[in-house]
């Protein structure tokens, strides 16, 4: 896993760091949050967490800095965003690496998650020039009629362990060309990659002689931090990534006070695999999306709803597939799949399988826990392929783990109910060569996902369209397409260039 005490010097990190600033760092007055390496167990540093003084300090110097950066002209604010994508295209290889090395993704993927905050900081480069409002025709003579998006206010972005970064830079690089500010309360498994970044972003903002408190951080506890800042009416808009039950509370919450939410919760992705589809096409898509990130992504394949006449044949190659997977150091050219995250998420595969068993399911390949050599770090799991009903209840949950539920179907309107019958609703992909199938799965009585593909695997979306899902992953969107209005304000404006004043509606109301 290489020297990682270099690794931290080299982007600029002590092994204590303070858990919060708004362009300088506070002095914290908080525990020391430890942030251990699932690789081998090890402490990389830890973290003073934030309470209530820092908490209040953070908001209200974001509050003040909205003032200032709405009034910077929408394009100079996407020419910041393309600085700071630009400092990250600088620092890519470091920061791909602390990644990695912080919550055990494999090198490529902690690099390609550094990617997507590049690629997103292109796209609000673009978007800052194309914050376009509609103009209607008034019904009523000598008038003008238009729309057009304003800022909203300071956001609060709340991230999970698995993408520690990249969900965080979809929120705040369309929110600042939006002209908001950010608040950003990181996962408190990942604190060190938050840190780094903030590092660097806050050097772009210095240098452009910006105010503190545009891009702000605040790492503590969930019951204190986390609930203030959902509560609090200064932050207009909350965007939570995380648990279905997470969201739930997140959303009662920011409801409560008529906030607004973006809400990306849970996926329990499936996919369909027709006997006209190109097996090693559909086998080599459903590795990587089972696999990738160890099978901890919002998007990971968790389902896989194979027809019946060409079950044999595709459980057969995916075993074959599943034996070729390298499992280890996520540093190693030749590893795979890395790490579960903790214990716990060990804990809590073994939990589902046990579940599975109890409910009449078969492990077909893997499951168990790894032992020796760097595998005593307790986190590494020989990833899993179980045989399933679709109505079995553990097949209804997201389990955060490399498991793989297989499930025969006969025709396609069953596949598609199999499909929908989950309560999540985040991707699903369908492998055929039927241009119908294909078709029905991607039509209103299709598939009932946020995401839909049709050949590739449900997993590793381009940040270019709205990512987020329907039903219990909270129907939010985030990153590309016109997902940058929900961060603004909409404001229909009529102006009456006449000298009269007409009413609409055939309402009378002479005053003589
Ligand atoms: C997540 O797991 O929360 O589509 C985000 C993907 C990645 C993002 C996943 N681009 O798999």
């Amino acid at each position: 896993m290489g020297d990682y005490e270099k690794l931290l010097e080299n982007l600029n990190l002590s092994r204590e760091e303070p858990g919060a600033g708004t362009g300088s760092w506070l002095k914290c007055g908080g525990k020391l949050l430890h942030s251990v390496s699932p690789i081998n167990g090890e402490v990389i540093g830890g973290v003073y967490t934030a309470e209530g003084e820092e908490y209040e300090r953070i908001v209200s110097v974001a509050v003040d800095a909205f003032k200032e950066w709405r009034n910077v002209p929408a394009p100079k604010r996407g020419d910041i965003v393309r600085q700071i994508g630009n400092a990250m295209r600088a620092n890519k290889e470091k920061l791909g690496s602390l990644i990695s090395l912080e919550v055990g993704k494999i090198k490529t993927e902690g690099d390609g998650e550094v990617q997507e905050m590049i690629d997103i900081a292109d796209f609000a480069l673009g978007q800052s020039r194309m914050l376009y409002g509609k103009t209607m025709h008034s019904e009523r003579k000598k008038h003008r009629m238009y729309e057009q998006w304003h800022p909203l206010g300071p956001i609060g972005v709340i991230t999970a362990f698995n993408f520690p970064v990249a969900v965080w830079s979809w929120n705040a690089f369309i929110a600042l060309i939006a002209g908001n500010t950010v608040i950003w309360k990181p996962s408190s498994v990942a604190p060190f990659s938050a840190i780094a970044t903030m590092k660097i972003v806050w050097k772009v903002l210095k240098e452009n002689g910006l105010p503190e408190g545009i891009l702000s951080l605040l790492i503590g506890k969930r019951v204190d931090i986390g609930e203030a800042l959902i509560k609090d009416d200064r932050i207009p808009l909350i965007s939570a990534t995380g648990s279905v039950s997470m969201g739930l509370h997140v959303s009662k919450e920011v409801a409560a006070r008529l906030g607004r939410s973006i809400l990306e919760l849970g996926g329990n992705n499936g996919v369909i695999v027709s006997p006209s589809t190109d097996l090693d096409l559909a086998v080599r898509a459903i590795v990587f999306g089972a696999l990738g990130t160890a099978g901890q992504r919002c998007t990971t394949i968790r389902r896989v709803i194979v027809h019946k006449e060409i079950y044999k044949a595709f459980v057969e190659a995916l075993i074959q597939a599943y034996n070729r997977v390298q499992i280890g150091d996520p540093f190693a050219n030749s590893t795979l799949m890395g790490p579960l995250i903790n214990h716990g998420a060990v804990t809590s595969m073994q939990t589902a399988l046990k579940k599975l068993k109890d409910q009449g399911g078969r492990i077909v390949y893997g499951g168990e826990v790894l032992s020796g050599g760097i595998y005593n770090a307790g986190t590494y799991v020989k990833p899993c392929i179980c045989e399933a009903k679709a109505d079995y209840p553990i097949v209804h949950e997201e389990t955060f783990a490399p498991i793989l539920y297989l499930i025969q179907y006969r025709t396609i309107d069953e596949a598609i109910r199999y499909h929908n019958e989950v309560p999540q609703g985040l991707s699903s992909a369908i492998f055929t060569n039927d241009i119908r199938e294909s078709e029905i799965f991607l039509s209103h009585t299709g598939s009932d996902c946020g995401i839909a593909n049709v050949n590739l695997g449900t997993s590793g979306a381009e940040i270019g369209g709205a990512f987020g899902g329907e039903k219990k992953t909270g129907g939010g969107r985030e990153a590309g397409s016109d997902v940058w209005k929900t961060y603004m304000r909409r404001q229909t404006c009529t102006i009456n260039w006449s000298n009269d004043i007409p009413l609409v509606q055939g309402v009378q109301f002479d005053i003589g």
